[in-house]
């Protein structure tokens, strides 16, 4: 014990000295832009107040259909859905967003059970919004974690009382913004913390056209551009930075090896910025990009494959036809 605070204390002591950055958000874009070659940033920073109220706004477009599909896939067949999980049954959701989508799952429930419902998510602005949407559902209950995805349920399951089993739901492809091995471990993470019997509600956007997809995160209105731009103008009121937006621009382009759409932050001309609070000053050459993120596709197979390997039985699937979405049913082994 005496050991591991001498270590914690040595290595408080290294960072205070070398480095005055003080949040983590400061430490990532630091790390983020320092890095040699390719520029990034993590996109879980593109939903502060203005990027969450931006993506509620994408989710409304045309040319945008992954969240409508969800949606609609939802509202069809939930009851189907709840009836295949043995109750009593709390509710968990990694990224809860609005909870538009999470109404019909907890409905269907609600018709058993009274329900408790957690949502867990990094955005404030997320949880309040979540928090107004479904307060008016009388059979639930509502406690929301302000947390990463895996400690929020970590919390969760410490609620959990004998015999209840834990729904965790991960929609609108949120597991798309990891890369194809990280969202498996990401998976295996999660099941770590359930028990036999638990399940998993996965949502995923499927594999379409490259037009279909380059629209979708390139609309012609600039919402999806603005959304990503913001990144910057986050990081000039968050960490008193230089960022000139009129010297960046939103593209969108879709890589073939990973299956997955990226965003990226392209600089417009040579360039300079000074970001204060995270302690750097950062060159841009002509046409250099940051990338921001990456919207990972998936085909209906892989998906048993995937929850194979994070020990998971994919007990079902559901998937929209007017957008390639789908649900998969995921129960722990
Ligand atoms: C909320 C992560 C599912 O990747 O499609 C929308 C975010 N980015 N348009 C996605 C997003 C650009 C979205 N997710």
């Amino acid at each position: 014990m005496a050991e591991y605070l001498h270590l914690n204390g040595a290595q408080m002591l290294t960072n205070t000295i070398s480095t005055g950055i003080v949040t983590e958000f400061a430490q990532d874009v630091h790390a983020g832009l320092t890095k040699p070659g390719q520029k990034e940033l993590p996109s879980k920073y593109l939903y502060d107040t203005v990027g969450s109220a931006l993506f509620e706004v994408i989710s409304a477009l045309p040319e945008y259909g992954v969240t409508r599909a969800d949606e609609r896939l939802l509202s069809k067949h939930s009851c189907e859905i709840v009836s295949k999980l043995s109750p009593p049954i709390l509710v968990a959701e990694l990224g809860s967003g609005s909870g538009k989508k999470t109404r019909w799952i907890l409905e269907a429930l609600c018709r058993r059970q009274r329900t408790s419902y957690y949502p867990i998510e990094i955005s404030a602005t997320a949880l309040n919004m979540c928090r107004r949407e479904l307060g008016d559902l009388d059979a639930v209950s509502i406690v929301g974690f302000e947390r990463e995805y895996l400690d929020g349920l970590l919390e969760v399951a410490a609620r959990r009382t004998a015999g209840q089993h834990i729904l965790v739901l991960f929609l609108g492809s949120t597991i798309g913004n990891f890369d194809r091995p990280a969202g498996i471990r990401f998976l295996q993470e999660v099941r770590r913390i359930l028990l036999p019997g638990d399940s998993l509600l996965l949502g995923t956007d499927l594999e379409k056209p490259v037009l279909q997809l380059l629209d979708a995160y390139d609309d012609p209105l600039g919402v999806t551009a603005a959304f990503n731009l913001n990144l910057l103008a986050r990081i000039n009121r968050e960490l008193g930075a230089d960022f000139n937006l009129d010297r960046f621009e939103h593209i969108a382009k879709y890589n073939s090896e990973a299956r997955s759409i990226e965003m990226h932050l392209r600089s417009k001309q040579t360039q300079v910025v000074n970001i204060p609070d995270a302690e750097i000053t950062v060159p841009f050459s002509e046409g250099e990009t940051i990338w921001t993120e990456s919207s990972h596709k998936y085909c209906l197979k892989e998906l048993f494959q995937i929850a194979d390997e994070a020990s998971f039985h994919c007990a079902a699937q559901w998937v929209d036809h007017e957008w390639a979405f789908a649900e998969s049913l995921f129960i722990a082994i």
